[in-house]
């Protein structure tokens, strides 16, 4: 058996996150359906443009293939203790690409059976899987919007086979995130023909899982750029778009991920709000991006500000099962010991079981409610219910308008909100 972590001292343990305490009638383990990401945190060398990889791991000296087992007995190991009961994974993440299609797929099939044994062996479940259609330098053009047509057929290939991968283990959910779908540039595009192929390829996707009976929720993972210039999923909006246009959008959910939502010049909590209001928020990937760096840098997710609201959208949402909140994160490059890997997922999860505990007061309280309410008092009744009830036309609104002898707005008094806010979390251990 690996070894994950040498010692678990104090500073280790969750502080705010008790997986079996209630609240609101579910365990914090039911509202929060924490994840691993396989790529992360089981392969990721924290390699970064300037420098080598630093992540010092058991299984560095081993051969592929017994590293790819290896891997498998870290992460069940890996959930075990730290008590998370869900994993995801891209195909390439779990068994190495052969030399021909044919050989990945075998790699494939033989630690799918490894990994089989240990969900049965343990009960923890498959969060989502994926493929990855954007590392190898056949998809340098993108994968299902490619100008080359024998990619879209090998894209088509290995999202066939990652379907029956997810059928074979009882997958939850199964992502498309954009990898490559996008471009570089206008100037030798034709976005359309690639727009359309994007929804054939969809297309494809939901008959052959109905041909297969894989039953898990179709998510898309939105983001506006990198690798490409313009990633065609840039953000909820454009993408329920999309969606909506090819008839798509009842086969789909979303997955937000905080970081993407930022790179997008948007908040993690308007992301997942659009999906909200839509009925299309499915699962989170849990991360968060840095301040002052303008690229994806997946952090562990400990701005409990940011939690808060979040939790707050999912609580409202109902929850997210299928779905679940996926650590799509890595330590950072200065922490290279294998033991971070415990500490920054306890970090993160501490984050989103405080935010789980403040959202969840501040929904007893009707907080947000009672502010909207009153804010949105003039179309409770009288012209205002009129306008929500479709009864007006720009006559009546003219007349009405007519005789208005002053209009009067109100203050919204959004820094007492902010200093509210921040009550309640300070106070959370007090309630
Ligand atoms: C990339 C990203 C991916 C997806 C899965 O930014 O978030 O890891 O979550 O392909
Ligand atoms: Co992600």
């Amino acid at each position: 058996m690996l070894k994950l972590y040498y010692k678990f001292n104090f500073a280790t343990e969750p502080k705010y996150y008790n997986a079996d305490e209630k609240i609101n009638g579910k365990t914090m383990a039911e509202h929060l359906r924490f994840s691993v990401a396989y790529w992360h945190t089981f392969t990721e060398d924290l390699s970064d443009p300037f420098g080598v990889g630093t992540a010092l791991r058991d299984w560095d000296s081993l051969d592929e293939m017994e590293k790819a087992k290896a891997r498998v007995d870290a992460i069940f190991e890996f959930m075990d203790k730290t008590g998370i009961e869900y994993f995801c994974f891209h195909d390439v993440d779990i068994a190495p690409e052969g030399n021909t299609l044919e050989e990945s797929n075998k790699n494939l099939d033989e630690i799918v059976e490894l990994i089989k044994k240990k969900m049965n062996e343990t009960g923890k479940k498959l969060l989502w899987n994926t493929t990855n259609n954007f590392t190898h330098e056949r998809f340098v053009h993108g994968a299902a919007t490619s100008s080359n047509a024998d990619v879209f057929a090998y894209t088509a290939a290995k999202v066939k086979k990652s379907l029956e991968i997810a059928k074979t283990l009882g997958s939850e959910n199964f992502v498309f995130w954009g990898g490559r779908e996008g471009y570089e540039s206008l100037l030798n595009t034709d976005m359309k023909l690639e727009l359309d192929n994007l929804a054939k390829f969809f297309k494809m996707a939901i008959a052959y899982a109905e041909e297969i009976g894989y039953k898990g929720q179709f998510l898309i993972e939105p983001k506006p750029k990198e690798p490409t210039t313009h990633q065609y999923d840039t953000d909820v909006a454009t993408s329920h778009a999309f969606l909506q246009k090819y008839d798509l959008d009842k086969h789909f959910k979303f997955n937000i991920e905080a970081n993407h939502a930022t790179l997008a010049g948007h908040s993690f909590q308007h992301e997942l709000r659009y999906a909200r209001d839509n009925q299309m928020l499915g699962s989170v990937d849990a991360n968060q991006g840095h301040p002052q760096l303008g690229w994806d840098t997946d952090e562990f997710p400990t701005d409990f500000y940011d939690t808060t609201l979040a939790m707050y959208e999912i609580l409202k949402n109902g929850g997210l099962a299928p779905g679940g909140l996926n650590f799509d994160a890595k330590p950072r490059r200065t922490s290279f010991k294998q033991e971070d890997l415990v500490l920054t997922h306890i970090a993160g999860m501490d984050a989103f079981a405080l935010g789980l505990r403040v959202a969840s007061k501040m929904i007893e309280d009707e907080f947000f409610e009672k502010i909207v309410e009153k804010k949105y008092s003039s179309f409770a009744s009288g012209i205002g219910k009129q306008i929500v009830e479709g009864e007006v036309s720009f006559k009546e609104l003219e007349n009405h308008a007519l005789n208005l002898t002053t209009i009067d707005n109100e203050s919204d008094h959004l820094e007492v909100i902010k200093s509210e806010i921040n009550q309640y979390i300070l106070n959370i251990n007090n309630q």
